[in-house]
């Protein structure tokens, strides 16, 4: 192949050429704690929370894939939006995550039980290690979006997380971000 440029733009996120993938509260409705206020979204109209554009990249050793996230601003009961999160079927492989725009958290977990939440802002970039699993929010009022670097062979394992989790979740209480203790782990 030879090489090329996507163009990005920071304020909506996309990403050019680049393929679309969208999830709604219908896809990630198993990712929230009040399952139930996740159900009576998805009736008054399963609204997006959040878009993957990926640039076109072979999912081969030695390439880089990389992607924008846009999370929509939005919250689920009091958790506000958030992506699947998953570990790298690879445990090996690293991630970056480039904020271009918003307000967000990212929450990981390692396969030794560390848990760690980081800031997400225009101008961050958060080094995601080996072994860690990451999912992130948007905790402002306007569009979060970020930019992911990752080897291209990183593969996705969702059930993981799916089943258990996170130890910490990501709230608004008093109108102010607050992670609280995940009573379901
Ligand atoms: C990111 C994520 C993206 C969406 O590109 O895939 O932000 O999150 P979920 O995949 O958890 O739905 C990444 O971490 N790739 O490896
Ligand atoms: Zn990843």
């Amino acid at each position: 192949m030879k090489p090329y440029n996507v163009v990005i733009n920071f304020e909506s996120g996309t990403l050019d050429p680049g393929k679309r993938i969208i999830r709604k509260v219908s896809d990630v409705k198993n990712m929230f704690y009040d399952t139930q206020a996740a159900e009576e979204l998805i009736q008054k109209g399963d609204p997006m929370v959040y878009e993957v554009i990926y640039a076109d990249v072979p999912e081969e050793q030695g390439h880089l894939g990389h992607c924008t996230t846009i999370i929509y601003p939005g919250k689920i009961g009091n958790e506000y939006f958030l992506t699947k999160g998953h570990y790298h079927e690879k445990l090996s492989t690293a991630e970056i995550y480039f904020c271009l725009r918003g307000q967000g958290r990212l929450i990981m977990e390692s396969t030794d039980g560390d848990c760690e939440v980081l800031e997400m802002f225009p101008g961050s970039a958060s080094y995601i290690p080996p072994n860690w699993s990451h999912r992130t929010m948007n905790v402002g009022k306007e569009l979060l979006v970020f930019y992911c670097i990752f080897p291209a062979d990183a593969g996705h394992d969702y059930a993981t997380i799916e089943e258990q989790g996170y130890p910490k979740l990501v709230v608004e209480i008093d109108g102010k971000v607050t992670v609280i203790d995940n009573p379901k782990r």
